[in-house]
């Protein structure tokens, strides 16, 4: 008789569990890095530049000095003389930590003041006195790329415009040849705008140079501890074991928290130099105007359709606004990013993708906010596309889609742009959307409307996107290679910790990687606290981002855990007095083949492994993992949105959003459900209210949250959620990733819904966000608002 536990009761594979780190967050008791207080710990605010693009021409810091409690005002001559003042980005270019010669966005890091307390700190900011030179701004790539174009990069030997990259992929000539053969060519143009991920916490860090042990310790909001560390070593030239990063809890990240700042290298530089711990803690303002934003691309493209509805070939070009500094923290080799998954959920038989990227006197980062790498641009632009091109055949928007999305037996399949698609149902995601929205009825509803002037508005979205960098072939950061890695030792008594190379940032690893060992061992997922964030307690990984923490960490915690499992079952037959072979497992337990009631629990072999382990064996019981994954995981998406839009003022409304998820095997549904929830709130804002522009003169318009705008329950809409489940092929469990999902695919749904319903007046495209103003004017006027 079996004695196997119920693996959703002991909180396995498949229980939604309650979050164990919820616990400390929801009392307050979190410990975040404002929170770390050190003896003797001085206090570090930044000077920022109001101007876009200046030369400096004179920084006097004379009456910062002269403060009672201030420490050290450093410049970025200063951090010259130490061969700081410029740092290598994670895209292979460079960006100052301290402006010497020129301002180059407005909110550039222009000198830091350290003093007693931060009040003092600001205080000291405000003495300073810097001359400049107005240049002329840059504020877009129209303008970077004019002939007469100011150079904004004159420090690069051998720039000699503002052209930061130029890159292609695909078979031009082949989708040329497609184009020739086509029925009807469909044609888009957008802009997908700039936006910021903003989490609550800000960046920050503390640093705490010890020069007596000469060891350097720094506290820091990083989603990436591990590459910061490579980092550090690299830039400030100390040996790694001399450096320890702390990423303890993180309130937010969302790709925010991937790059390397300014200013966590002041801190640093400023310990070193005060022989003190040094906090910096960004306020609102700096984080909105100066660290990692996402988007700011223009795309322009083409389908060449065939009139019964099949695409025989896309080809798009895409115009990306880089900032001041090319500092995209993303680990591919292509220059912008995985802008080439765009289609691979469809059967495209040809395509070409030609981009390029530009400096302008505007914050960079870029690439961040819960997108693996441009892939979000690239399923809008996809999926705007795909509405417009049935229109323009004058085809229903789902038919169209279930013509052209690929088929379940045709996996694995290579796109035109090389990836290698390797599972998913499309076909039922698409139904179960369009089933649960209720999609002939709503369209006869729709019509009916339309008659007595009310404008209703359905859209869909269909994605799959490339999750969880990398394999280490093709991806890596600073030539270290995309694996992860996960350490677990069980205890005597058969509790256990585990570490791994990834860093949670309110995704809730300490919850579901227990779970994952709970599936493997049979030990309840209470028994087992899970620790990351800390360089010198986990194993080397490459961090938390591009929803790559399941796929590649998740599964490291599999394999960890198999490997135990091996070890446990020789301490088992030790035990039972038989061999190996004779061994069986079912969960929680080894039994005795044909004796089912003989057996140990893991629990006993844990003991074992430290009081009564066989002649030979190594005693103790714990091992680790490291994971390179064959390839990227696949989710699917279908977003189905309905509005109806008021017609007098351009106000929109959702009336239903229906989400259908297939992200393989889900550890933790509820947490499945959260990340869905919140990617979907993201998708929302960012369609109908959030953007970072910036006006002539290069002034940031969205460097408060009274102009950028971020959803809060009240606004936001419910969601309906589904799922379909398609194991991943390689995954150890099956598992895909899906913390970006529905940030990335929801926002077409969204604006294929408005333009949906306003599809009458003839408007192709209104770029996001679909502000009130926007939708109305493109009402009244019938053209399309950029
Ligand atoms: N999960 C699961 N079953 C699956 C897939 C995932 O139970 N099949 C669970 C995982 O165990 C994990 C969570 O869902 O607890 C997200 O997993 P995954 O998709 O692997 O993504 P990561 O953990 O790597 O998180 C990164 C991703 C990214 S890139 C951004 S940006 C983002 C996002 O997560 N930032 C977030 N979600 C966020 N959620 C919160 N609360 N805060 C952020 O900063
Ligand atoms: Cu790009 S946002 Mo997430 O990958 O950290």
């Amino acid at each position: 008789m079996s004695q196997a536990l119920d693996e959703v009761k002991i909180g396995g594979l498949g229980a939604s569990r309650q979050r164990v780190e919820d616990a400390r967050f929801i009392r307050g008791r979190g410990n975040y890095v404002d929170d770390i207080v050190l003896p003797g710990m001085l206090h570090m605010e930044i000077l920022r530049s109001p101007l876009a693009h200046a030369r400096i021409k004179s920084i006097d810091t004379s009456k910062a000095w002269a403060i009672p409690g201030v420490r050290l005002v450093l410049t970025g001559e200063m951090a010259a003389q130490r061969n700081l003042a410029w740092m290598p980005t994670l895209s292979y270019d460079t960006q100052a930590v301290l402006a010497t010669d020129k301002v180059r966005f407005q909110g550039q890091e222009v000198a830091c003041v350290v003093a007693d307390d931060p009040y003092i700190a600001r205080d000291g900011v405000e003495a300073i006195v810097v001359e400049y030179e107005p240049l002329p701004p840059i504020v877009n790539p129209v303008q970077a790329l004019a002939p007469d174009a100011p150079l904004i990069r004159d420090d690069k030997e051998g720039q000699t415009d503002n052209v930061c990259y130029r890159w292609e992929v695909g078979d031009a000539e082949a989708t040329e040849r497609a184009f020739a053969e086509a029925d009807v060519v469909s044609k888009l143009k957008l802009h997908y705008p700039r936006s910021h991920p903003s989490p609550i916490e800000c960046c920050g860090s503390v640093a705490d140079y010890n020069s007596a042990t000469g060891k350097l310790t720094v506290y820091m909001t990083t989603q990436a501890p591990h590459i910061i560390r490579a980092a550090v070593a690299l830039v400030a030239e100390l040996p790694e074991h001399m450096i320890r990063i702390i990423s303890p809890d993180i309130g937010g990240g969302f790709g925010n928290k991937v790059p390397v700042y300014p200013g966590y290298v002041c801190s640093i530089l400023c310990s070193i130099l005060t022989g003190r711990p040094v906090k910096w803690i960004e306020d609102k303002t700096g984080n909105l105007v100066s660290t990692g934003f996402g988007r700011d691309m223009y795309l322009t493209g083409e389908m060449a359709l065939r009139a019964d509805g099949k695409i025989l070939a896309v080809r798009f070009h895409a115009d990306t606004d880089q900032g001041a500094f090319f500092s995209d923290a993303q680990p591919s080799k292509f220059k912008v990013g995985l802008l080439h998954s765009a289609f691979a959920c469809y059967d495209v038989p040809h395509g070409h993708i030609t981009a390029q990227g530009t400096y302008t006197n505007k914050a960079p980062g870029g690439v961040a906010y819960r997108c693996s790498f441009r892939v979000t641009e690239a399923m809008f632009f996809q999926e705007r596309m795909v509405q417009a091109a049935a229109d323009d055949l004058g085809m229903d928007q789902a038919e169209f889609r279930r013509i052209n999305l690929r088929e379940d037996d045709s996996f694995p399949a290579r796109t035109p742009f090389g990836f290698l698609v390797d599972s998913g149902q499309y076909a039922k995601c698409l139904q179960m959307g369009l089933d649960a929205i209720g999609y002939e009825d709503f369209k006869r509803e729709q019509a009916e409307a339309r008659k007595r002037g009310r404008y209703l508005g359905i859209g869909i979205s269909t994605m799959t996107e490339p999750l969880g960098a990398g394999n280490s072939r093709e991806y890596d950061i600073l030539g270290i290679k995309m694996f992860d890695s996960a350490e677990l030792r069980v205890h005597p008594t058969g509790k256990a910790i585990l570490r791994t190379g990834a860093k949670t940032q309110g995704q809730g690893h300490e919850t579901t990687w227990a779970q994952i060992v709970s599936h493997e061992l049979g030990i309840p997922a209470d028994d087992i606290v899970v620790e990351e964030g800390d360089t010198d307690h986990a194993p080397f990984g490459m961090g938390t981002y591009a929803s790559r923490s399941t796929p590649v960490a998740g599964a490291a915690v599999s394999m960890v855990s198999r490997k135990i499992r091996a070890k446990a079952r020789k301490l088992a037959a030790h035990l039972l007095e038989v061999s190996e072979e004779d061994v069986e497992w079912e969960l929680g337990r080894f039994y005795v083949r044909g004796a089912q009631s003989r057996g140990v629990t893991i629990q006993e072999c844990a003991m074992a492994a430290y009081t009564n382990m066989p002649d030979g064996m190594e005693p103790g019981l714990e091992n680790n993992a490291y994971y390179d994954p064959p390839n990227l995981t696949w989710p699917f998406a279908c977003y189905i949105a309905t509005v109806e839009i008021d017609p007098e003022t351009g106000v929109w409304d959702v009336l239903r959003l229906v989400a259908v998820d297939d992200c393989g095997v889900r550890i933790n549904p509820m947490v499945v459900e959260g990340q869905i929830t919140g990617g979907l709130t993201e998708a929302y804002a960012m369609s109908n209210m959030q953007f970072q522009t910036y006006d002539a003169e290069g002034n940031i318009v969205g460097g408060n949250y009274m102009d950028y705008l971020l959803p809060t329950a009240w606004e936001t809409p419910g969601f309906e959620l589904h799922e379909v489940v398609t194991p991943c092929p390689h995954h150890p469990i099956g598992a895909k990733g899906v913390g970006e999902c529905a940030a990335v695919g929801g926002p077409a749904a969204f604006v294929n819904a408005v333009m949906n319903a306003i599809g009458h007046t003839g408007v192709r495209n209104i770029d996001m966000p679909l502000l009130p103003d926007r939708v109305w004017d493109a009402i009244r006027t019938g053209k399309d608002i950029s």
